[in-house]
């Protein structure tokens, strides 16, 4: 079935909806589409993410190795903005998902499993339990000398960069372009995709690797697709029903 666009949006929402009412199993991945209606900016939208920079030239070791300053300043003013916001009804529509289907589970199987790219709670926030965080979580930092791992949710930090008891620099535990992501969370990922019947794409460029061949491992064990997206992106084609518009009011649609 190639991707419905937008203009026969009715019966594109009714052929998701009966789509998901098939399935006992769904794999949704999500990125920074989902929470941009909160007010989180998107990495490559037109809002920009922050100042003149971009996100692979600040979310790089190397840059942070450069001017930890800098690369702790915009992480900074991301907690502030993430820690203002609340989630949407994108994220509230995914949690209730979650909910319906572990409610008509009857195999112990993990009936929806949330893959995000997203470095914010909002999904926690919403409700969704089963999260996992392909690229890290903005609230958890990292020392940079004796590798300590904590949730650290002051806003703002104080004094910017943070230092470890050890004396170290702390750094967000988040995953850098050029970095490679945490091995168990990847392989969890890609189970729940091999044995997903569904996967749900909501709100993500899918240019960044490897979470965007996520997607191609479900279709690849004969998952269908749906992808919920404002504009089209290089999954569209390979969908099954395409939803072109706002996540916030297609996903409560799907319920
Ligand atoms: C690795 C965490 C190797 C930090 C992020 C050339 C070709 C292919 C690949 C590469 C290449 N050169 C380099 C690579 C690899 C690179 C990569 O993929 N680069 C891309 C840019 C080409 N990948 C990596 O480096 C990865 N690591 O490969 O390691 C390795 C292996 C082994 C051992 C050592 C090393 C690491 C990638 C992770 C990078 N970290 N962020 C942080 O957040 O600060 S990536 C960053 O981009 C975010 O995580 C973000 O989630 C992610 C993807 O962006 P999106 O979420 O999709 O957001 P975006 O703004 O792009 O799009 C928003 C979408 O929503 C749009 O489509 C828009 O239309 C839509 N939308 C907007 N509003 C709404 C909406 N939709 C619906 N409703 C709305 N309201
Ligand atoms: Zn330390």
């Amino acid at each position: 079935m190639i991707g419905l666009s937008a203009e026969c949006q009715p019966s594109s929402v009714s052929a998701a909806r009966r789509l998901l009412a098939e399935v006992s199993r769904v794999v949704v991945l999500t990125g920074a589409g989902v929470s941009e209606e909160s007010g989180v900016p998107t990495f490559r939208g037109p809002g920009g993410l922050w100042r003149q920079f971009r996100p692979e030239d600040l979310a790089t070791p190397e840059a942070f190795g450069r001017d930890p300053r800098l690369v702790w300043e915009w992480y900074n003013w991301r907690r502030e903005k993430i820690a203002a916001v609340e989630p949407n009804p994108a994220h509230r529509a995914l949690a209730e998902l979650e909910a319906r289907l572990k409610a008509g589970a009857t195999a112990p199987v993990r009936p929806l499993t949330l893959v995000t790219q997203n470095v914010d709670d909002l999904h926690e926030r919403a409700g969704s339990r089963s999260v996992l965080h392909l690229h890290g979580e903005i609230w958890r930092l990292r020392c940079t000398g004796c590798g300590r791992e904590d949730y650290d949710r002051r806003v703002p930090l104080d004094p910017l960069p943070p230092v470890c008891a050890c004396g170290s620099l702390l750094r967000p535990a988040v995953v850098w372009f050029g970095e490679a992501l945490a091995p168990d969370t990847w392989d969890a990922a890609v189970g729940a995709a091999q044995a997903c019947e569904l996967v749900l794409v909501v709100g993500t460029s899918a240019l960044v690797y490897p979470a965007a061949s996520l997607p191609a491992i479900a279709l690849q064990a004969g998952a269908r697709l749906i992808e919920v997206n404002r504009d089209p992106t290089p999954l569209t084609p390979r969908a099954d029903v395409s939803l072109q518009g706002k996540a916030g009011d297609l996903l409560p649609q799907l319920l």
